[in-house]
């Protein structure tokens, strides 16, 4: 049997969770390596590049979230199989990678330094990303971003949409979806509701 370890920091959130989502939506057991800050700190050197999440199939280990997302999204029936289809949910998962380059640059921050920057990234690249999702939401019929159907896209913009609403980034409005594109919220709530993620959610607590 094919064994599947994956490596992530200790919380529900973040470039590891989607894939935490699909393993379970595939029914595939899997090692749930929660790591601390510091347990990061100590084995970071001895990733590939240096970084999480790290997924080891058989013993193989493979880096980037989003190639991850897209493979186990396969076996778990959650990425297209229509090429088009498939481009528009690869389109969405880099696009949250881009918003993530720069929310990270804020990162370490401190006092009226991480506040300019963040207001900053709100009035610019939040907004213009937010924008540009809700566009691609309303492309893809307005309940999901490809095929018609819950994909790893909609995990994607979930596990961000929720997070940027939760109030954990300092100066950023727990309202500023909701103020700019209303249908990412109905969308987060979507998702959040979908019996994958639901009983997902339901196994963990
Ligand atoms: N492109 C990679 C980026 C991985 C990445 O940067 N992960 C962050 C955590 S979410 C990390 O490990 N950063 C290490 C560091 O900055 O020291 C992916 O999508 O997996």
């Amino acid at each position: 049997m094919t064994s599947y370890k994956l490596t992530y920091f200790d919380f529900d959130g973040g470039r590891g969770e989607v894939v935490r989502i699909a393993l379970h939506a595939a029914g595939i057991e899997f090692d749930d390596d929660r790591l601390t800050f510091q347990e990061f700190k100590e084995m970071r050197q001895s990733t590939r590049f240096n970084s999480v999440p790290v997924l080891e199939i058989d013993g193989a280990s493979i880096s980037q979230s989003n190639a991850m997302s897209r493979y186990i999204g396969k076996l778990a029936g959650l990425y297209p199989e229509d090429d088009l289809q498939a481009l528009y949910c690869d389109e969405v998962l880099g696009t949250i990678e881009d918003v993530n380059h720069h929310v990270v640059r804020t990162f370490g921050l401190e006092g009226d330094e991480l506040k300019e920057a963040r207001e900053k990234l709100v009035s610019g690249w939040l907004t213009v990303y937010l924008r540009g999702l809700d566009e691609l939401l309303t492309r893809g019929g307005g309940e999901y971003f490809a095929d018609n159907r819950m994909t790893v896209a909609d995990l994607k913009v979930f596990v961000q949409t929720r997070w940027l609403r939760s109030g954990a980034l300092d100066h950023v409005p727990t309202d500023l979806i909701d103020q700019l594109a209303p249908g990412l919220v109905d969308h987060q709530e979507r998702i959040a509701a979908d019996p994958i993620v639901s009983t997902y959610y339901a196994s963990r607590s």
